[in-house]
């Protein structure tokens, strides 16, 4: 992680204290202000759609340097449109999106829409194409082809621009899914001086919930509540204890409703749980290095919610693609300390593998390093065949795939988007440190 020593500039008080007495006015005859009860953390704000014409959304961002409060630690960092997260951007499947990216940032910068099959070249990954410069503004359009919980963020000097607090939620519904209670919370690791730089222990310093510190809380009026969890921490892993009841994951509703005892989001992942009430969403110590967890768990956020039925989702039951038994494209993941391979290349210095435009392939991702490492592609979204050979229960779609210690995955995609993807970890200073590559899909 890119430490933030030099960026976090002060410390809020941990109890806001009344303000000084003026010493021009007479004595106050209300006893001052005890510590008021704690405010509900609320779902980020939405951006405003400035094409309210159906079927299609259009939104202005901003990117500029600005300070924000993260966890109660202020840091002078980069912000859209001036909030941490960034303001929500909302499609409903089918609509094409549109977005309008100034930056006025002394740095280059880009939107990656992450888990989005967006066309190439609205990808925001420049390791082909320039980014957007300082002062310059860019319009990023593509059709939201399918619903489910993403989020935006730099694909240039990645590792550095969302750790400052480049990063929101995008959101595609489906209207006919049962219209309950929404609630959108965003997961990052406290930007901390003491967070280990470069490691897997981004959750040492603790966790926000959309920028509040974890232990709050949050409430919907009727039930069930759909909460979205995304997890945009550098390099943390959020484990909630379960059960909790999922109902959807990295690409919007799940095929199967599962009741997971734990519930682990690398960084990238996203997961859709139903609430039925009140429940204390609880982190538990989660090592991906190899030792042992520590520590206590601890409450993330507790979310109000009156006792309620499960609502009726529209889950497919699909079962899981049989696995060919051939192997397309072969991603071993080896390094340690500050040196990531994939294939034993360190980006940018990589083979760059290609599969025709339609083809169905299978990657296999083998973890040959004392790490996890969560396998994100570009522009496509994948069905999981097997973890260690075992299928999953139901068809499983992911962008984003925790692949854990001498773990071997085995990974169907159907190759229907042209383009020279980026492929690699989603532990940021692991991309930052080598680990990544390109998947070239080709026309004719
Ligand atoms: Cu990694």
């Amino acid at each position: 992680m890119m430490p933030l020593l030099a960026l976090v500039i002060a410390c809020r008080p941990a109890v806001e204290s009344a303000a000084p007495a003026d010493p021009a006015s007479p004595a106050p005859t209300t006893p001052p202000v005890t510590t008021p009860p704690e405010a509900p953390i609320g779902s980020p704000s939405s951006a405003e759609d400035l094409d309210p014409a159906d079927g299609s959304v259009s939104y202005a961002l901003t990117a500029a340097p600005g300070t924000w409060a993260s966890g109660g630690v202020l840091v002078d960092g980069y912000a859209y449109d001036g909030q941490v997260p960034g303001p929500t951007l909302r499609a409903r499947v089918g609509d094409t999106v549109t977005v309008t990216l100034t930056n006025t940032l002394p740095d280059p910068t880009t939107i990656h829409w992450h888990g989005v099959s967006v066309p190439w070249a609205m990808d925001g990954a420049t390791w082909m194409d320039d980014p957007v410069a300082p002062g310059a503004t860019f319009t990023y359009t593509f059709v939201a082809e399918r619903a489910g919980t993403f989020w935006y963020h730099p694909h240039f000097d990645t590792e550095r621009q969302v750790d400052l607090g480049l990063y929101g939620m995008f959101v595609v519904e489906d209207p006919t899914d049962p219209p309950v209670a929404a609630l959108e919370l965003v997961l990052d690791t406290v930007a901390s001086a003491d967070a280990p730089a470069g490691g897997h222990g981004g959750a040492a310093s603790g966790w926000t919930v959309n920028s509040a510190a974890q232990g709050g809380r949050a409430e919907v009026t009727t039930g069930p509540a759909r909460v979205r969890l995304v997890n945009t921490s550098n390099d943390g892993y959020a484990a909630l204890v379960g059960p909790l009841r999922v109902i959807g994951a990295d690409q919007g509703l799940a095929a199967a409703i599962v009741e997971e005892p734990l519930l682990v989001l690398a960084p990238g992942d996203r997961a859709e749980l139903e609430l039925l009430a009140t429940t204390t969403l609880t982190l538990t110590p989660y090592s991906v290095d190899g030792g042992a967890a520590w520590g206590e768990p601890t409450p993330l956020i507790t979310v109000e919610v009156p006792s309620s039925e499960p609502a009726a989702w529209a889950v497919s039951g699909a079962a899981p693609s049989l696995d060919p038994g051939l192997t397309d494209v072969t991603y071993t993941l080896q390094g340690s300390g500050d040196v990531w391979l994939i294939n034993g290349e360190i980006w940018p210095d990589v083979t760059i593998e290609r599969l025709p435009l339609g083809a169905s392939a299978v990657i296999e991702v083998r973890n040959l390093s004392a790490a996890n490492h969560p396998f994100h592609l570009h522009g496509h979204a994948f069905e999981v065949l097997s973890v260690d050979g075992v299928a999953p229960t139901s068809r499983r779609i992911e962008d984003t795939l925790d692949v854990a210690i001498r773990q071997t995955v085995r990974l169907l995609l159907v190759a229907d988007n042209p383009g020279e993807w980026m492929a690699h970890c989603h532990i940021l200073p692991h991309a930052h440190d080598g680990m990544m590559t390109v998947l070239a899909i080709e026309e004719g």
